[in-house]
This record gives C-alpha cells, structure tokens and sequence, in this order.
C-alpha cells in the first residue's frame, strides 16, 4: 500500500517554498499520494526523505521500454483508473503475431504486410508497433528461423513468445541486441527466464494461472532484482481478461508492487469479427500490449483509432500548428481561407479546398484547438486574432491580393475584421462543404 499525504508530509521540508509549484508542503504531499506529483519536483528534499519516499513518488506502474531506436515502445507511468481523472498516458502497443509453424515465405510475406499497417489520421501517422513471433512448433531451431525472419524484415520491436528457456536463449542470440519483449517466465522458468533477461537487459513477461500465481511470480522475479516487467494473469476470454486487467490497475493503484507493471493480453477468438471487439475491449481496459493475428487493416485501423481517441489527452483538443498551409500550388492568385487550429475544423476546410481543386492558402488562427463556433464563443476565435495572423503570418508577401474568406458561421466578425486589418473580407459558406460552388460563383482575385 502506499504513503498517505500526511505520511509523505512529515518527510517534506515544510518550508512552503511553492518552487515544486504546489501551494504549499501539504498540498504536494497530497498531490503525491494521488500519484499526482513526482518527489523530484521538490528541489530541497533531503537523501533520508528520498529513500524513506522513493516507493512513494515512483509511478503506481513502472515505466518499460521495448525495441530500441524510434520504434521502441514505452509503456507504463499510469496514474489513473479512468482517463477524465486525468490522462492515460502510454498508448497500448498492438502486436502482431506471426508463428514459426508457417514456412518463411508466408512469414515474411506476413511481415510485410505488418509493415504496411500504417495509416495517416487527421494529419498524425499511427501504425502498429510490434511484431510477436510464436513458438508454437515448440521446436527451438524452427523458433530461432523465425525469429531470424522477423529480425531481417521488420524495424518493429519484437516479442519473443516461448516458455521454453531453451529456445528463448537461441532465439535471443539472434535479436537480443534489440532488446525484445521476452515471453515469457512462470512459476516453473522464472529462474532461467530472468537470467536471460537479465544478461540481454531486455523486458519480461511474467505470467500466472490466475491473478494470485500471477503476483507470486512476480514477487520472485522481482526478489532476483529484475523490475523490467509485463504482466500476463494468463486469461484468454474476454470477460475474464476484463475483470483480470481491472483488478491488476486498481491493485497498481493502490501501490500493491507485484501488480505495478504494465500488461499483455491476447486475443484468441476465432471469430475475427469478435476478435476485433475483444481487442478493443482490452485496449479501452487497460492493456499494455494486445497481441492479435490479423493483420488485415480493415481489423487494425478500428483499433488504431479507438486507441488514438482513448489515449489523447482530454484536457487537449487535438490541433494543428498555427501557421501557413499550402493546398495544390498556390500562386499570388489563390484564394486566403481563416479557420481554427482545431484538427477536426482545419481538416474538413483543407479536404473541401483540395475538392475546389483551386489552390489556396489556409491559415488556422490559434484558438487552443476548438472550433470555429466554439472560439467565436470563448472570445478565442476573434477579429483581432485573425488581424494577428493576417499581419504576422507573412500571408501578405505571398498574395497579390488583400481578399481573405471567413467562415459563414461567423459572418458577425466581417465588419470589425475589414475595420482591423484592412483586409476586404468576403463570408464563406457554413459548411466547408460549400467552398467549391462557392468559389465558383464568388472567387475572381
Ligand atoms: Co461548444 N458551443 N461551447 N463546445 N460546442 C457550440 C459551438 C455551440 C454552437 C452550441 C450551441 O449553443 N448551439 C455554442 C456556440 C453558440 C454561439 O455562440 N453561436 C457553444 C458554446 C456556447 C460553448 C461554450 C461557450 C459553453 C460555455 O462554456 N458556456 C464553451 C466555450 C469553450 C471555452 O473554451 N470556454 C463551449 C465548449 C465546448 C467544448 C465542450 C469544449 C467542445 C469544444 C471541442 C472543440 O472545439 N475542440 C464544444 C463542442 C464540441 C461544441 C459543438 C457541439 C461542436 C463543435 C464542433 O466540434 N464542430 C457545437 C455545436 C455545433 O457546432 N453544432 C457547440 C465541428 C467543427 C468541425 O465545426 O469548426 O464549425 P467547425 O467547422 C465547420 C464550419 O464552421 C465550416 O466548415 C466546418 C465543417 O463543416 N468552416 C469553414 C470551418 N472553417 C471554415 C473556414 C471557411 C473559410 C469556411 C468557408 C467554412
């Protein structure tokens, strides 16, 4: 269990310096027993409260990284049960497993399609991030082929799925170096699993029959000194892997050690329609990493974006950088557009100006990423802001004209912005929709 506030108090500076940026000691020793704030941001503490808090301030679950290079995966530091108390702050990983049964064309046939998963989503790319590769053969030379496939033919970090220590040591002689998840250890293999783990600094799953197994496992592996850690209670039905991947996230929570790491689930239903519902059901519930068998993108770019709605910060609106956007090749000619930095909004106007097929300049203004209405109505979305950006986002030096359209929702702004920048403004239709019959009809620089 963890500290309370008073707890963590007593070992504080009491000085009510504000330089860790909470009112005062107390505030932050609360803030830290929400799991809400780190020790090192109070700069004064001292070594003796540092190590009478370290289990305190560390985050309920620990941070583990997969791969190496820019496909590494990083998982953990949660600090919530549900993402409004704050965020979810790791997206899970979603594997795709090959098995050392298939012969290597179909393997590397499969992982190319894997390499494929990549889909370009209101202007952020999201691709998958692992490749697991199954000892199913239970054969260590047929693992270690396989093992040797995906290594040659995928940057993605892999998961090494044998329980057979064996054939994980051959198989990690081929892709250790890129520390791979190994998969994994159980009541029977710790011993040897952690060795590996150990000697190729690479992370471990430890895996249980049931969620009691499961946190005595990882107490002896954690007893070796390895804390590089995923959790695996063993549970392959979706209700049960439900109920399984609740508890191991309130138990984290409530700083029970054993149940502090992230998770990997797997999604065995044969039905691929309900394989992909069961996937999303573990991705909304707290998963790590799910590992799937379908890499067909019609199963994958669901989940990819559920994840991206579950996993963004909902104290954020997603936004574009306020700047200017170019569509086609706009000349001194091209029509000058105003929108807000909201993806959602800037998207919609940048496919509707695409359809005109006349290029033109699109300028965002900065409205914190909400939208048009939305800003008009928070006082975000404003003639002076968009007089700001008309001046300073160097739109003048790249058209000959002085002619800027405002979207119709906010016709209200002409007069003040005309007044303001100079501009002649013109109003736009609503919908961004209308922007072609619009320029058609209205459009003549
Ligand atoms: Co609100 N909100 N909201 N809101 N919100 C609405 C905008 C609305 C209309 C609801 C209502 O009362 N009917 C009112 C505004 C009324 C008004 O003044 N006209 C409203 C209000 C009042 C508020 C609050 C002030 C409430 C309050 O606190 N009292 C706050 C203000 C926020 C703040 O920071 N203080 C508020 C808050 C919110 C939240 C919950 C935060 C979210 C904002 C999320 C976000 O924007 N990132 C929110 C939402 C979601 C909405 C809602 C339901 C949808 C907005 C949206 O996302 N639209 C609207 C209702 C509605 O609009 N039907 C209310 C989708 C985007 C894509 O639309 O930006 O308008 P869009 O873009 C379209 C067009 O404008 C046009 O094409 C786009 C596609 O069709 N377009 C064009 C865009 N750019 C351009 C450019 C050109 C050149 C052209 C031609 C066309």
């Amino acid at each position: 269990m963890g500290l309370t506030g008073l707890e963590i108090f007593k070992q504080l500076p009491k000085t009510n310096c504000k330089d860790c940026g909470h009112p005062t000691c107390l505030a932050f020793a609360m803030a830290m027993a929400a799991g809400k704030a780190g020790l090192d941001q109070c700069p004064h503490v001292s070594d003796a409260a540092k190590e009478a808090l370290g289990a305190a301030s560390a985050p309920p679950v620990a941070l583990v990284k997969i791969g190496t290079g820019e496909k590494e995966v990083v998982l953990g530091n949660e600090t919530v049960l549900f993402r409004h108390d704050k965020r979810f702050e790791h997206p899970t990983g979603i594997a795709i497993s090959v098995c050392d049964t298939q012969n290597a064309e179909d393997i590397a046939a499969k992982i190319a399609q894997i390499n494929k998963l990549v889909f370009d989503r209101v202007g952020q790319i999201h691709q998958v991030n692992l490749v697991a590769v199954c000892n199913c053969s239970g054969e260590a030379d047929k693992f270690a082929a396989a093992v040797k496939i995906a290594v040659e033919n995928t940057g993605y970090p892999l998961v090494l799925i044998s329980e057979d220590a064996g054939a994980m040591e051959k198989a990690l002689e081929i892709a250790g170096a890129k520390k791979p998840l190994i998969c994994g250890a159980n009541a029977t293999n710790y011993e040897a699993m952690t060795a590996l783990a150990k000697k190729y600094d690479a992370p471990l799953v430890v895996k249980g029959a049931d969620l009691n197994d499961l946190a005595a496992v990882s107490e002896k592996v954690m007893a070796l000194g390895y804390k590089q850690l995923i959790l695996d209670s063993g549970a392959r039905e979706a209700n049960r892997v439900l109920a399984d991947q609740t508890q191991i996230r309130r138990q984290a929570l409530k700083r029970f050690r054993p149940f502090g790491y992230p998770t990997i689930t797997f999604v065995t239903n044969e039905d691929p329609v309900q394989a992909v519902v069961d996937a999303s059901v573990y991705i909304a519930k707290y998963a790590g990493i799910v590992v799937l068998d379908t890499a067909d993108p019609a199963d994958i770019l669901p989940l990819i974006t559920l994840r991206l709605n579950i996993y963004t910060d909902p104290q954020k609106p997603i936004a574009v950088e306020s700047k200017i956007y170019e569509i086609g090749n706009p000349g001194p000619d091209a029509p000058v557009y105003i929108t807000t930095n909201f993806s959602l909004t800037y998207f919609c106007v940048a496919g509707d100006v695409e359809a005109s097929r006349v290029p033109g300049y699109i300028l965002p203004v900065d409205t914190d990423g909400i939208s048009v209405l939305t800003g008009w109505a928070a006082g975000k979305f404003t003639p002076e802001k968009i007089t700001e950006m008309l001046q300073n986002s160097g739109i003048a030096d790249k058209v000959s004209h002085r002619k800027v359209i405002i979207p119709g929702g906010v016709a209200v702004l002409s007069g003040k912005l005309q007044e303001l920048s100079g501009w002649e403004v013109m109003v736009g239709p609503r919908e961004s929709a209308g922007i072609p019959s619009f320029l058609k009809q209205r459009w003549n620089a």
